[in-house]
């Protein structure tokens, strides 16, 4: 593989073809950087960046990032764990949003994971499973599935599953129910523990910075708002920006122009308390880069 790469180039694996896919590649352009893929989605090269890019299965990604086969890659931390892939992990993503839990079928006896003692549990996560409920002091016999674990208990193969779970919608059509959550996972950026060359560090290190500062920009929204000046005391309180408001006073006396940053996740909540203090003409824009 490498020889298809530029050597003075960071190579960075992303899933082929699954849930990681799209948002990869869509962190990739909000970042800044310009992709061009060839149709089967095998390699890619940064047009304005020294970066190429690999498409490769999810489970694969964390033994050639470990091995140093690719500098970086994008993978479910859950699959990075499971494996105890010896990499470093330099950023959470924010996608990719899931959790390992255990289920039993809705009409099973079993209530809790004590009642799984000395009991059958089929997963795709055998360590990870092991291990937690070797801290739990509960014995069980793991059977090691690659697919469709949801059906183990209709077909008499285990008592109980443990697979991962976004939406819920899979775990309730096969009529199963959690009872334990053992693992919370998202995409994560990971890298090779020891990067011997100081160039390709700086531009690992150099990403990392770019995705930080798309990922704090989806985080929040600029807003431009007039307001009674009298009011300003407590829309700074309400509203206080990354360090402060840039305010500027109005040609109509006793008002003002304020401009902020306000927190994606409390902005109807706050532009409501807004609009009952007195600010008005309230423009909302997406910010493209955040850098704190
Ligand atoms: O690339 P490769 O084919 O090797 O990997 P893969 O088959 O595991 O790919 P994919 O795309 O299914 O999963 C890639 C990564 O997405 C996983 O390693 C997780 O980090 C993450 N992810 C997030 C999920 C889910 N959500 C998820 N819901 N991975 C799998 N699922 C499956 C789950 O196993 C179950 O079958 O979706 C089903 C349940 O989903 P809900 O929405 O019905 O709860």
């Amino acid at each position: 593989m490498k020889n298809r790469l530029d050597s003075n180039n960071i190579t960075l694996a992303i899933q082929k073809k699954g849930r990681l896919t799209q948002y990869s590649i869509d962190l990739l352009e909000k970042a800044g950087l310009v992709i061009d893929t060839d149709g089967q989605k095998l390699y890619a090269k940064c047009r304005n960046f020294p970066l190429d890019i690999v498409f490769i299965r999810d489970e694969d990604i964390p033994y050639l990032v470990e091995t140093g086969v690719v500098d970086i890659g994008i993978v479910g931390n859950n699959v990075v764990v499971e494996i105890n892939a010896l990499v470093d992990t330099r950023l959470p993503l924010d996608f990719g949003y899931c959790r390992l839990v255990i289920a039993v079928q809705n009409d099973s006896s079993v209530s809790s994971i004590r009642d799984l003692n000395n009991k059958k549990i089929a997963t795709s996560y055998p360590r990870l499973v092991s291990q937690y409920l070797q801290k739990k002091k509960i014995s069980v016999e793991i059977i090691q599935l690659n697919g469709s674990v949801e059906l183990s208990p209709a077909l008499n193969i285990a008592s109980a599953i443990a697979d991962l779970t976004s939406t819920g919608s899979t775990l309730a059509i096969s009529d199963l129910r959690i009872i334990e959550t053992l693992f919370e996972s998202q995409a994560v950026l990971i890298s090779q523990k020891k990067i011997n060359n100081n160039k390709k560090q700086r531009l690992i290190d150099n990403l990392v910075f770019r995705f930080q500062a798309a990922q704090n920009a989806q985080k929040y929204k600029y807003i431009m708002m007039n307001a009674p000046q009298d009011k300003l005391k407590q829309i700074i309180t309400m509203v206080p920006g990354l360090k402060s408001p840039t305010v500027t006073p109005l040609t109509t006396k006793g008002w003002v122009s304020i401009q902020t940053a306000i927190q994606e996740d409390a902005f109807w909540e706050k532009i409501q308390k807004l609009k009952q203090i007195g600010a008005s003409g309230i423009i909302a824009l997406p910010i493209e880069k955040l850098i704190t």
